[in-house]
């Protein structure tokens, strides 16, 4: 499949952290492997046989594939370790697994990896109420983690519309953003500390719940983002915020982009207890009408963008928003819900991007940062840009607008092809991304799919820094090798 090695970032970044080719000099003995690696898990637990192992070899995008030399499923940290110690003796390179639903290619082998899946790290400790936090093991999904601490009165800071397989682990390895960072962060801000496997097989843990601990460098804070290419997360310590007894979400049509982030600007101030501020635009509504069964929050209108707004509280919200949004400028149309159903069908007009955009083909898929008060000068130059370069493509724009987030999905830039392969696109809207002062990764991670335009976000010192990092921890390069860096002998 593309690998996205352009010229100037691939060349730059090619060997990255020593990362050179985790299977040369080593003799490739694909059964001895697998007996070691079946010693270490059980044999019902490594998987060879093509039909059992190709949904860990495709992304959810469908965009990134590749052979897997097989797939191993530990149960707990010291299985990882010996999974770890084993891929070392047979010069294996490997690629951590939690729930792929990864954006970014990060989680499919692209040569013959060994896939390490943790969907088996499953266990969930009682909820701590007094320190209000929780220890899960990577496996566990978001869903289920807000499921039992929701039974404890508590609620988990991060949810993201793929909660039902996304894993702890996942989620840690790519800082994953979701609906509620405007109120809780990122996940960096709920790790309180992790315990993890390093290349070499050795287990670093930090689960003791202490907020305040300053003995030296914050390991698991370096491994929050760090793409499985640092170390791979086996257990995390979260933090826990409080249940909110009432939630109320509105979806507020407006003319455009420029609204919407006045009316973000507008209600940030005024309205405490915000949780998500959620944008859309008619071109995402009318395919998640068509291709996710979604019903139009408001037939026949046609309204150019949204924002779906959600207040909490422990006290009803609804007469606090209401007033802001009576004052607020330019609101079209408002429809609001409290009670679940009405929220859930709301939220759907925003959730159901991302499948209702699968189900009409491959985007070009890009997740980006701007800078709040530039966003709309960068909106109205991709629009520019796709209409003079691809201007036969169908340009999907949604996001977390609180953030700065927008997710820029373009389908139809690949003619002829079921996949894109015109890796020219990703790399204009991330220039213009760089132009106007913004992120080129902003919650999806770099993977394989930006790893060539990694200079777009990080300057020299930063990356050799990063280099440095990864050296140091992985000095064969055998934690997901081409992501985040590009692969050694990359194109330039
Ligand atoms: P995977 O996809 O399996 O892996 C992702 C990366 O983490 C890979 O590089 C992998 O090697 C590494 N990794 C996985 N587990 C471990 C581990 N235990 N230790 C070390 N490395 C590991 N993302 C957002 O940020 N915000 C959203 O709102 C959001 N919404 C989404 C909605 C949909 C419908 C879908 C399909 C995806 C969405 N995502 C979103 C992207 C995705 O869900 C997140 O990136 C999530 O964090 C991935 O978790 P996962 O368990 O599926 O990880
Ligand atoms: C979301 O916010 C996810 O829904 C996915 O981050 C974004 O599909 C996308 O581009
Ligand atoms: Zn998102």
């Amino acid at each position: 499949m593309t690998a996205a090695n352009d010229d100037a970032g691939g060349a730059r970044d090619a060997d990255a952290g020593g990362a050179r080719d985790a299977h040369a000099g080593a003799p490739r003995d694909d059964g001895a492997l697998r007996r070691d690696l079946a010693a270490a898990v059980g044999d019902a637990h490594v998987l060879s046989d093509p039909a059992l192992t190709a949904p860990y070899e495709t992304d959810w995008t469908r965009r990134w594939s590749g052979r897997a030399r097989c797939v191993v499923r530990p149960r707990d940290t010291a299985e990882v370790a010996a999974v770890v110690r084993v891929c070392a003796d047979h010069g294996a390179a490997i690629v951590p697994q939690g729930g792929n639903t990864g954006l970014v290619g990060g989680s499919v082998p692209a040569a013959g990896e060994v896939v390490v899946s943790l969907t088996r790290l499953d266990d969930l400790e009682p909820v701590d109420l007094l320190a209000g936090q929780v220890t899960a093991g990577a496996g566990v999904t978001l869903a289920r983690l807000q499921e039992h601490v929701a039974a404890a009165g508590l609620a988990y800071g991060i949810d993201l519309a793929a909660r039902d397989t996304a894993t702890v682990g996942g989620t840690i390895a790519t800082n994953a953003g979701g609906m509620h960072v405007v109120a809780h962060g990122t996940t960096r801000a709920q790790v309180v500390g992790l315990e993890a496997v390093l290349a070499d097989g050795s287990v670093v843990s930090r689960l003791g719940g202490l907020v305040k601990d300053n003995v030296g460098y914050d390991l698991p804070g370096l491994f929050v983002g760090s793409e499985g290419t640092l170390a791979i997360v086996t257990r995390a310590r979260l933090r826990l915020v409080p249940r909110p007894a009432h939630r109320v979400v509105a979806l507020l049509a407006v003319d455009d982009l420029a609204a919407a982030v006045a009316l973000t600007a507008h209600l940030r101030p005024r309205v405490a207890g915000l949780t998500a501020v959620e944008y859309v635009e008619r071109a995402g509504v009318d395919l998640v009408v068509e291709r996710a069964g979604v019903t139009d929050p408001f037939p026949g209108s046609h309204h150019p963008a949204h924002l779906v707004v959600e207040v909490a509280g422990q006290d009803p919200p609804t007469e606090p928003l209401a007033a802001a949004v009576t004052d607020a400028p330019d609101v079209r149309d408002v429809a609001v819900a409290d009670d679940g159903p009405g929220r859930s069908r709301l939220w759907a007009v925003r959730e159901a991007h991302t499948e209702a955009i699968a189900a009409t083909g491959v985007p070009h898929k890009l997740d980006v940062t701007l800078p709040l008060r530039r966003i709309v000068a960068f909106r109205d130059a991709l629009d520019a840009l796709l209409a003079v370069r691809w201007p036969e493509t169908r340009l999907i724009v949604f996001g977390h607008l609180a953030d700065g987030n927008l997710h820029i999905n373009v389908l139809g830039a690949d003619p002829g092809g079921a996949e894109p392969h015109d890796d020219r696109l990703d790399r204009e809207v991330l220039e213009l991304v760089a132009e106007h002062g913004g992120s080129i990764s902003s919650e999806h991670g770099i993977g394989r799919q930006k790893a060539a335009y990694l200079h777009l976000g990080r300057n020299d010192a930063d990356r050799a820094a990063m280099r440095a990092v990864k050296r140091g921890l992985d000095p064969d390069g055998r934690l997901n090798p081409g992501v985040l860096f590009p692969p050694s002998g990359a194109r330039s």
